[in-house]
């Protein structure tokens, strides 16, 4: 009796089964049969009804039935999944000789480039590549470096102040102190780096930028050095035919002081729209490092000597990559970038 009512609802559930191609209906099926209130746990609940002796029997066959029922639910579903996947399948064209896509990866920015171009250089002559921190101690921007309480630099208008005695460095020269306090002879190094002075933004100036400044400290050390390392640089940098030209100035960090021109690379000197007919380009500051700067930091200036140079990385990478508003250079779109 209990096995024929099982028999019965185990082939009408495979029927049903059999007969449907949609798993909505499938697992309607497997609730009308299999669930709390389906078939199955109808017939459960009449066990009451049967013989003590018997309901092991009954109980087992009860589990079989609801097994048999799942399995072949579960193959319906696993058949159907895979008809469908084999119909997208035969759907979807893939053309595996499509080029793949191209990952964007971004781009070295111009600074970065011009950076990079100039550290080969020095590096190449031997010199050491040093970076120090932004902010500084008063001391070490501007008193190690012979810059008097009453200079202009120093006033509110152009730094920008953290408290009475750390700012945000103006030049990467307060690394050149550090580096001489440490008073390891012969220096030969470039400290690259950021560098901070209160300037509205425009086209040529920023609050903040990028110098590379250079030192050599040792015995002999003459301006006849300072100009073939110089000369030597412009032509690595603007190319073989450029030409130097040195104009006195002053620092208060060098005695003497110049500012160095390069010979126009767009025109040879001959005067073009590039350099406003001047044939030359000012391209950096420099000197022989003040004997009292030297002496602050515990080198003896009877016994060494030395030069200097500082120049602003924002501006080799205008003029070498010929762009005309300092502003591209921190909007980082990556579509200006790439050009370079
Ligand atoms: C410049 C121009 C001239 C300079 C001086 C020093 C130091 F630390 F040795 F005193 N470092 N860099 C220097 C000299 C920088 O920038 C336009």
């Amino acid at each position: 009796m209990m096995k024929e009512k099982l028999d019965q609802l185990r082939e009408e559930a495979l029927k049903q089964i059999k007969e449907t191609d949609s798993a909505d209906r499938l697992n309607e099926i497997r609730v009308a049969f299999l669930g709390k209130k389906g078939e199955l746990t109808g017939i459960l609940k009449s066990m009451k009804d049967v013989a003590p002796e018997d309901r092991p029997k009954v109980g087992q066959m009860v589990n079989d039935t609801r097994a048999e029922i799942e399995k072949v639910l579960e193959e319906s579903k696993t058949r159907m999944e895979s008809a469908i996947r084999e119909a997208k399948m035969k759907a979807e064209v893939i053309d595996v000789t499509l080029p793949a896509k191209k990952n964007k990866v971004g781009h070295r920015h111009p600074n970065t480039i011009a950076l990079e171009e100039v550290e080969r250089i020095f590096v190449g002559m031997g010199y050491e590549v040093v970076e120090g921190p932004e902010v500084e101690k008063d001391y070490y921007n501007f008193e190690a470096l012979n810059i008097p309480a009453d200079h202009p630099a120093k006033d509110e208008q152009d730094t920008f102040y953290i408290n009475a005695d750390l700012l945000l460095r103006t030049q990467t020269s307060s690394t050149q102190v550090h580096e001489m306090e440490k008073g390891r002879i012969p220096i030969k190094m470039i400290a690259p780096g950021r560098v901070f002075r209160a300037d509205e933004v425009d086209a040529t100036h920023s609050p903040s930028f990028h110098q590379v400044e250079g030192l050599v400290v040792d015995k002999d050390i003459t301006f006849a050095d300072l100009k073939g390392t110089l000369a030597e640089f412009s032509k690595q940098i603007f190319g073989p035919d450029t030409k130097v030209k040195f104009r006195p100035h002053h620092f208060p960090f060098t005695e003497p002081s110049a500012e160095m021109d390069v010979s126009c690379f767009k025109c040879g000197g001959k005067g073009c729209r590039f350099c406003k007919g001047e044939g030359w380009i000012e391209i950096l500051g420099c000197g022989m490092v003040h004997p009292h700067v030297l002496e602050m930091s515990g080198i003896d200036p009877k016994e060494y000597t030395g030069f200097a140079f500082g120049v602003g990385l924002e501006r080799i990478a205008l003029l070498k990559y010929e762009i005309d508003d300092m502003r591209l250079l921190y909007e980082n779109d990556i579509r200006f970038l790439k050009q370079f």
